[in-house]
């Protein structure tokens, strides 16, 4: 079998699932948990785990990638209605899109029915996508993304500073949030390079009014850093790891 029929099968077999890693908001009302980003997994038969970074490649080679999209999308907005129903009545889902998503001119109308059977809210719904997916397709995200945002849809801009966008296309982009990328997470508190990149990505969200989120933050050095120099939204092992929908639902303040 080739791994694109596996990933086929896998859908019908209900071999994916997915974990919830917490972001959390630093700003002026103390530390709670923002949001949720949604991470896929693929279990296989015989109970090896397999990375998306292995799979998804792959499943962008086909339309496969649209279906296992909305199998993410329609579970992650069931998952946040059980999640606010069960002590997170503010909690959003970011959920990670793959070129193909964005550039469908159907997506906006499609999640908007999604939303509302779910009886969630959009503003409540995060869609993740890289820069570099971003830049490779203006012409055809673009349009889908003011649709989304005029929705009430929020979008984030994924992998941040890698180098794909021009400031003067940045500045007309209808995004929500920049997420700067874990590669200049990395270097703190060591790399000047990376510092002063750091630094100028979060001066340049607080000049356009976009509000900046630092991911894959691991250390108390790189989480001091960061807010020292102002980054409320954090993401990170170091606050916590991508965990199942049980263990989120078991943590809630409200649960008892
Ligand atoms: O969770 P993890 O670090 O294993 O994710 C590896 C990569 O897979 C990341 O780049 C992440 O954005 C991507 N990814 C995780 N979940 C999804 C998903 O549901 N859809 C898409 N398109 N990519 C995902
Ligand atoms: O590309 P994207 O930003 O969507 O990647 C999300 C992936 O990053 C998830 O697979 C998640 O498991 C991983 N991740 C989340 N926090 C950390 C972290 O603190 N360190 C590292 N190395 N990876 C992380
Ligand atoms: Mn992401
Ligand atoms: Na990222």
């Amino acid at each position: 079998l080739t791994m694109e029929a596996e990933l086929h099968h896998a859908l019908i077999k209900g071999e994916f699932f997915l974990e919830y890693q917490p972001l959390f908001d630093f700003g002026r009302s103390g530390q709670r948990m923002a949001a949720v980003e949604a991470l896929i997994r693929w279990r296989r038969g015989n109970g090896e785990l397999v990375s998306p970074e292995v799979f998804i490649p792959i499943a962008e080679h086909s339309r496969l990638i649209l279906q296992i999209g909305r199998w993410v999308m329609e579970q992650a907005c069931r998952d946040l209605a059980r999640l606010q129903r069960g002590g997170f009545p503010d909690l959003q889902v970011s959920i990670n899109l793959a070129a193909p998503d964005f550039v469908n001119a159907r997506l906006p109308s499609e999640l908007l029915a999604l939303t509302e059977a779910c009886g969630i809210a959009p503003q409540h719904v995060c869609l993740e996508m890289t820069e570099g997916m971003v830049m490779k397709h203006p012409d055809k995200a673009v349009p889908v993304m003011t649709l989304l945002r005029q929705m009430g849809f929020k979008i984030s801009l994924d992998d941040f500073g890698m180098g794909h966008s021009s400031l003067s296309r940045l500045k007309e982009l209808p995004v929500s949030y920049l997420k700067i990328d874990r590669s200049f997470i990395r270097g703190i508190p060591h790399d000047r390079g990376d510092k002063a990149i750091i630094r100028t990505i979060l001066d340049l969200g607080r000049h356009m009014g976009v509000p900046v989120i630092a991911e894959g933050v691991e250390t108390d050095a790189q989480f001091g850093f960061l807010r020292q120099f102002g980054c409320t939204l954090i993401q990170g092992f170091v606050l916590g790891r991508p965990k199942g929908l049980q263990d989120l639902l078991g943590a809630a303040p409200l649960s008892g």
